[in-house]
């Protein structure tokens, strides 16, 4: 991926466009996707200013503890019209205990995810394979992500969703963590439960074929946007199936096999 162009957007654009994100986030406000005053935002830019956003944050204490995939899976592509997935970063604010209840009060529109997410044991840096990933991962365990689009309706694009750090809010890590070689990912199965009914099934297969390829996508991109994954990083690989829309009284149940489980009721 060449993330060079003619005439990119200067660090000032760069850092006006975090703020927008930033204040939306901050007061459960949404904004119009970012491409409707730049439709020239490339992916590059959206990642410098995702990168403002992540700056900005650790400036007010957030501490980055790892990262996400995103719209990795057929079902989530479908759902969002975005066929290319995308990277984002998750701090110690957005980590809520399995089992507990999510307030929604300071969210915009809020969807569920079932997600299978890796525990690293080693610094991951460069191209990697997902042989590479699997040699790296320490434990991998069922997660639970909230994500909210700070976009009006839910809707973006590439560009806008990665500056918007790939709608990262809330994730909730839980049920069983194993070893990644005691289970065949691409074989685990997932059912969600909203509300008592079956919302939503799938198996890691959906995730880029193996879930590792997922974190293996989501290095290369770190290393195009300058960075590495360190040893002790959580890494969500992305949806297994398509995100279930949320409001205060519901609740959220996801069955992994052999996994566990993560159930979260979302209040006001
Ligand atoms: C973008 C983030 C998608 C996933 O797991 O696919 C994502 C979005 O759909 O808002 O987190
Ligand atoms: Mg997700």
């Amino acid at each position: 991926m060449s993330f060079d162009t003619p005439k990119a957007l200067s660090d000032i654009a760069i850092e006006r466009l975090a703020e927008r994100v930033e204040t939306a986030q901050r007061y459960a406000t949404p904004i119009h996707k970012l491409t409707e005053d730049y439709p020239d935002l490339t992916v590059a830019e959206g990642y410098r200013v995702q990168t403002a956003l992540r700056r900005s944050l650790e400036g007010r204490g957030q501490r980055v503890i790892g990262w996400k995939a995103g719209l990795t899976s057929k079902p989530k592509m479908a759902q969002m019209g975005v066929s290319t997935p995308a990277i984002g970063f998750l701090t110690d604010a957005m980590e809520r205990p399995a089992n507990s209840a999510i307030s929604v009060s300071d969210l915009i529109h809020p969807r569920v995810e079932a997600e299978i997410a890796f525990v690293t044991k080693a610094e991951l840096s460069g191209k990697v394979t997902a042989a590479d990933v699997m040699a790296a991962t320490d434990y991998v365990q069922p997660a639970l992500e909230v994500i909210d689009s700070r976009f009006s309706g839910f809707k973006f694009d590439l560009e806008s969703v990665i500056a918007d750090n790939s709608s990262s809010a809330r994730y909730v890590p839980g049920g069983r963590m194993v070893r990644p070689d005691a289970l065949d990912l691409r074989t685990v199965g997932v059912v969600m439960e909203h509300n008592g009914q079956i919302a939503q099934i799938g198996a890691g297969a959906e995730v880029l074929g193996h879930p590792a390829e997922a974190i293996a996508m989501l290095v290369s991109v770190l290393d195009d946007i300058g960075e590495t994954l360190p040893a002790g990083s959580f890494v969500m690989a992305g949806a297994i199936t398509a995100a279930i829309p949320v409001k205060a009284g519901d609740t959220i149940t996801a069955r992994f096999y052999e996994m566990g489980s993560i159930t979260v009721t979302f209040t006001d």
